[in-house]
């Protein structure tokens, strides 16, 4: 939806930065059309189960490396992981230079990313990206319904916290000093997304990360507190 008046670029703390209607809307159709593709079997979206029992409400699919709690991994159900495209990358180095979080001694080089399916109930519980070995920034795509994201802070799930609407085409890039702030999605506003970029209800989000793991390796990091079991991330 093109805003009335247009939201101007923010920077909501120190590391992070929102650069709202990044995407055109054939670059949104593009990436709509892709995840749909994406989340085609084998090793197409579904629903996260977590070591608890529950099971998160939204669904994902994921590209260069799977994520289950809490680890990446290269197959799923004994199928190889779809490929991170290198368009896909080389998109994710474009919104990190045109936020002003690049490192100037090294590219971004995102080898991994996880597709998440929100439909209007799906939420995402304060966490943090922790299972990534690489210190570089997260690149999050927004497509379709308005999400209200909460970003947190690095220490834990307490205030302070800042919630911001993520409409579809913004940028989020959060890196530096936030790389590890606890963020989620309190929830979907079903009906606001875009009539012309292909999705008629929900929202997607992808997000790009560095794993910082070697082609040969499996990545074990956080020991089991990556993704927290907060009772809205659950639909039991
Ligand atoms: O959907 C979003 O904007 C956030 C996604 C997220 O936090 C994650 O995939 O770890």
């Amino acid at each position: 939806m093109t805003a009335l008046i247009p939201r101007p670029p923010a920077r909501p703390a120190p590391g992070v930065v929102l650069l709202p209607g990044w995407l055109d809307a054939d670059e949104q159709r593009h990436l709509v059309r892709a995840c749909r593709q994406w989340a085609r079997p084998p090793a197409g979206m579904r629903r996260t189960r977590l070591p608890g029992g529950g099971t998160m409400s939204v669904r994902t699919v994921c590209l260069g490396r799977h994520w289950e709690p809490y680890r990446y991994v290269r197959h799923v159900d004994g199928e190889p992981v779809k490929p991170l495209p290198a368009w896909l990358a080389d998109l994710g180095r474009r919104a990190v230079a045109d936020t002003g979080l690049a490192d100037t001694e090294r590219p971004y080089a995102p080898d991994l990313a996880l597709v998440n399916f929100y439909d209007a109930a799906a939420t995402m519980g304060l966490h943090q990206d922790r299972d990534e070995r690489s210190p570089a920034p997260v690149v999050s795509l927004s497509l379709g319904d308005t999400a209200v994201f909460r970003l947190g802070n690095t220490r834990g799930r307490s205030r302070p916290w800042t919630d911001m609407e993520l409409e579809s085409g913004d940028l989020l890039v959060f890196g530096g000093p936030a790389r590890l702030a606890y963020h989620g999605i309190t929830r979907i506003l079903p009906g606001t997304g875009p009539a012309d970029i292909d999705l008629a209800a929900g929202r997607l989000n992808i997000t790009l990360r560095e794993s910082g793991f070697s082609s040969s390796e499996d990545g074990f990091l956080s020991g089991g507190e990556g993704v927290v079991k907060t009772p809205h991330t659950l639909t039991k």
